[in-house]
């Protein structure tokens, strides 16, 4: 009892001197995460922050919100086009729906590599698709990184294409990612990522795709033993604003908040070089069964159906001829 009351006296103490820190600045703009403290995009976001209120000399704060506390990806998406929250750190996945140009960026295979990854969206056309989130009440900052994703599951090691048919995957809420499962001949179930572990757990679903950081947070790997390093999708990470939380602010604090974002991306880069090799550790040292040795072509070949359905506009085909074009 005691130790309880101690506890939850120290942990309302530390709530309330953030809250106080974060009340003494003008501006404290709340931001979203799916991921839980630590996680290298609420570092990065955090660290953006303190950039944040050393540059205005306490006046802008940032605020994060971890472990989807103000809720899963694609509402906060809509509370962030409504300014309910002002910040959100997301896969462009939930994008796809409702910033065609993030469509591109996450087509299966679309990228050689995650430094031909960095060429693109370091580049004119990573500057393109963050200027088209203006149109949607949103103001694109950066993109973070996110490694590849790949399979897992809880039935067996997936060796070949052949024995992915018939399986369920849950894949994040875009078209294309449940077209691109379609089209390796298994089954997709788009739903929230906090929905996933219990999922697999009641064999709703018989496993998921990501990268090593999430599979390890998320303990995913705690429940689907068996992941196959097939590296599908390279989808960029991105940070947006609140259209109505950055018109608010002048000019000046404009710029300062845009070149925090910036000037986050190599911290986040960093933590995610680090986190991705210990994330694979600590799954390897907990007995999962990794299958890296796949043949991806008929994978990749697979793929022309989704291309076909996905890039049609003349737009969209440019971008694709650009980023293939890109060294
Ligand atoms: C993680 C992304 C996160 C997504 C999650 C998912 O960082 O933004 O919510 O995947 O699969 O890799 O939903």
């Amino acid at each position: 009892m005691t130790s309880t009351r101690t506890l939850t006296a120290a942990l309302l103490a530390s709530v309330a001197m953030a809250g106080a820190a974060f009340a003494d600045c003008e501006v404290n703009l709340r931001s979203a995460d799916t991921h839980p403290e630590g996680y290298p995009t609420v570092v990065a976001v955090e660290r953006m922050g303190e950039m944040l209120t050393e540059r205005s000399s306490g006046r802008i704060c940032v605020e994060v919100f971890p472990s989807a506390q103000l809720g899963e990806e694609k509402d906060t998406i809509e509370q962030t086009q409504f300014g309910v929250i002002d910040m959100n750190r997301v896969s462009l996945g939930p994008f796809n729906n409702i910033v065609e140009e993030t469509q591109v960026v996450s087509l299966p295979y679309i990228f050689r590599s995650v430094e031909h990854m960095h060429d693109v969206m370091d580049g004119p056309i990573g500057q393109e698709i963050l200027d088209a989130f203006e149109a949607h009440d949103l103001v694109g900052l950066a993109f973070y990184d996110s490694g590849s994703r790949s399979f897992y599951n809880s039935e067996k090691p997936i060796t070949s294409i052949e024995d992915l048919a018939g399986m369920k995957f849950r894949v994040m809420q875009s078209d294309i990612f449940v077209d691109m499962v379609d089209a390796l001949g298994a089954n997709a179930t788009p739903m929230p990522y906090g929905e996933v572990y219990s999922s697999i757990q009641t064999g709703v679903i018989d496993g998921a795709e990501n990268n090593w950081p999430s599979y390890d947070s998320s303990g995913h790997f705690e429940v689907a033993k068996y992941y196959t390093l097939d590296q599908h999708l390279i989808v960029p990470e991105v940070l947006v604003m609140a259209k109505s939380s950055f018109d608010a602010l002048s000019p000046e604090d404009q710029e300062m908040v845009r070149q925090a974002a910036k000037d986050s991306v190599p911290v986040m880069r960093e933590l995610w070089t680090e986190r991705e090799a210990e994330s694979e550790q600590k799954v390897r040292d907990a007995g999962v069964e990794i299958v890296t040795d796949i043949d991806k072509t008929p994978f990749i070949e697979a793929m022309v159906p989704v291309y076909e359905k996905y890039v049609t506009s003349d737009k969209l085909k440019d971008m694709v001829e650009r980023i293939q074009a890109t060294e």
